[in-house]
Formats: C-alpha cells, structure tokens, sequence
C-alpha cells in the first residue's frame, strides 16, 4: 500500500508540475505548450490519444465526428485514434500504446465500466492525465482519471420511464395492460445500467408487466434478431423499450416484418416504441410516429473535452464531473413534462418537445 501510495504522490506532484508546464509527459517544456493550448501557443501539437468504444450506432458515428473534428490539427492537436470494435481488452491495448507514445492526454469513451484500474494505474504513473467521455469507469481510487464528461443514463431512464406513465395515465390505459419487452445495451456500460434501472424503478412504481428483457448490444442487427425472438415468445407485446436508436431500428423492421404495426396507441394494437439517441435517424421515426418518444442523449462531446484540455494546458483546476443537459422528444404532446430524479439526486421537471420538422432540420446531430 505504502509503495503504491508514493508512486501516486510521486505521479501526481509529476502531474502537477506537468500541468504547470504545459500538461503531457512528453512536453519539452517548449514556451509553446506552456502558453496554452496548440491554437495560437506557437506550432507545438498537443497529442491525444482517444480510444474509442467503436463504431455500433448512430450516435458513435456522431460522437466520433465530434471528437474528431474537434482535436484537428489547424486546431492544434495530434489526435491518434483508436477503435475498440466494443472490445476492452482492444481499449486497454490501445491506452497502453499512448502511454508508450508519451501522448500528452488520453480520453477514454469506456466500453463497461469496470475492469479499469490496471491500465488507468499506468496511465497515472506515467503523468499522463485520462478524461472520460460518455460513459462512466468504476475504479477504486477516482484519482485515476482527471475529469469525466457525459450524459446521465440514469435521468434518461426515468424521463422514458415517467414518460410511458404519463402517457397511458393520460390515454386511461391500466398499467396492467401495458406489455414491455425490454432491449437492453451493452451490459454493464453506464448507459445500459441507467437506462435499465430507469425502467425497472417505474415496472416497480407503476405495475407495468415486463414480458422480456435481452441485450441488444446497441446494433442494429442484434436489435432485429431479440425482437424476432421476443415476437415468435410473446403475441401481447404493445411497448418496447430500447436503450438506443440502432436498437429501435432493427425492432421496428421485426415488427413489420411480422405483420404487427408500431404506432402511438396499444388499444388499436399498435405497439409504441421507446428509445435514446434523438439521432436524425431515430427523430425521423419519431416524425412518422414510429418512435413515440425517443429521450436524448447528447455525443457532442468534443468542444467540452477541449475545454477541459485548454484548461490543464493553463495549469487551472477542472470539474471531476460535467454532465450535458438534455431534452426528451415526442410524436405528440399527450405528455408536456416530466419530473424525474437525476443520478445527483436532485429531482427536476424536465418539458417533453413534440417534435417538427423545423426542429428536426436545425439540430447539430
Ligand atoms: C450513451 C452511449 C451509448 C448510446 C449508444 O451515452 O454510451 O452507446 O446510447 C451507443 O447509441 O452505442
Ligand atoms: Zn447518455
């Protein structure tokens, strides 16, 4: 314990005077990085080494896109990218090659949330500061990652969760009838734990029947094939609850290709889908009442990573956690808010947005 705890102080004060002079292990101390990040601080790039969880949906893609038009070189950067294929073991790999390259920070997009603290460990001993994006990392000592930027899976959960409440409250439906088959993310990354514990807390709260739950994995094609499987077990299904677009895609396509409609309302035998992403793919539907009510979760996530980045570079102290605010969309305006808990406990009213088309044409993603 001893020996460890010196190393961690030793890295830290490392970490300290490295963000004194400019952050990164591997910086010569240049004016260059000293003064600020790479924009306008003389020629020096800052280098980043992002591991990617991969590339299974719509909001990856756009999450990609955000971080990678973000940490370009004109702004600065030397970005070394790395996509996991939705494999840790490939992301460890990949954090220990940027520690070998002596990168200046390392962001990390976990895949599950446990399993970090090795590779985390020599990430720190190595003066190299970690930021988290989008999901969360369960490890034993926060002081292995400096700052974690994402969006609250939990909030989301329960915004869909009071939303379908509202909603069948306001249609006189019994939660009895409501039948819920559940496609559920990768298991153990935070937004499946989230959106997960979201909805049991309401089958809890309201008496909904869950009929099935099964992984997804986020694709698209697996989403099809558990809905497939769901449909030849249960002929009663009228809700189901994505944890993602590429998910509620594959489910839909099942569901059509089963004879059955999805729709706004179960007591014609339509059955409402549920999911998160607000992607444009996944808001289209939600247009064409495919997608009764699709929560956000926002992957923007590049800007605020470079704040962070800009803010070591000047040697300032930065938020442990910053969570993105966040909106829910809906086909109608049956439900025009919800109050839900967030993962800081602080309970809030959040407006449903009946989605149009003007919307839909000036989002960012
Ligand atoms: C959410 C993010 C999830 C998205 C999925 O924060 O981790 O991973 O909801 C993606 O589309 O696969
Ligand atoms: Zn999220």
């Amino acid at each position: 314990m001893k020996k460890r705890f010196l190393s961690m102080l030793m890295a830290s004060a490392m970490c300290l005077s490295l963000a004194a002079c400019g952050g990164g292990a591997n910086n010569d101390g240049g004016g260059s990085a000293a003064s600020g990040s790479g924009t306008g601080g003389g020629d020096e790039l800052i280098t980043v080494g992002f591991s990617q969880v991969g590339a299974e949906s719509d909001w990856r893609t756009a999450n990609t896109e955000s971080m990678k038009s973000t940490f370009s070189e004109e702004n600065g950067y030397k970005l070394i990218f790395d996509d996991a294929q939705q494999k840790q073991e490939n992301q460890i790999t990949a954090i220990r090659n940027f520690i070998q390259q002596d990168v200046d920070y390392i962001m990390l997009a976990p895949v599950t949330e446990t399993g970090w603290d090795t590779v985390l460990q020599e990430a720190y001993d190595a003066g190299i500061p970690v930021i988290i994006v989008d999901r969360m990392v369960d490890v034993s000592d926060e002081e292995l990652y400096t700052s974690w930027i994402g969006t609250d899976a939990l909030l989301e959960g329960r915004k869909a969760a009071e939303w379908l409440n509202a909603y069948a409250t306001a249609k006189g439906w019994d939660a009895s009838e409501i039948n819920i088959a559940h496609i559920q993310g990768t298991m153990g990354s935070t937004a499946q734990i989230g959106r997960t514990q979201g909805l049991e807390e309401g089958i809890e709260k309201y008496g909904w029947n869950l009929l099935s739950q099964q992984c997804g994995e986020f694709t698209q094609a697996k989403g099809q094939e558990v809905m497939e499987s769901m449909l030849k077990q249960y002929d009663n299904i009228n809700v189901v609850y994505c944890e993602n677009d590429n998910e509620a895609f594959g489910a839909i396509d099942a569901i059509e290709a089963a004879g059955k409609k999805v729709g706004t309302d179960i007591k014609n035998g339509e059955i409402l889908v549920i999911s998160f992403d607000t992607t444009n793919a996944g808001l289209t539907d939600v247009l064409e009442g495919k997608i009764v009510c699709n929560v956000e979760c926002n992957p923007l996530h590049g800007p605020r990573a470079e704040e962070l980045i800009k803010a070591m570079e000047a040697g300032e102290e930065v938020e442990k956690l910053t969570y993105v605010d966040e909106e829910i969309f809906a086909y109608d305006d049956t439900v025009k808010s919800v109050t839900a808990t967030n993962s800081l406990d602080k309970e809030g009213e959040y407006a449903v947005t009946k989605l149009t088309q003007e919307i839909l044409d000036g989002r960012a993603y």
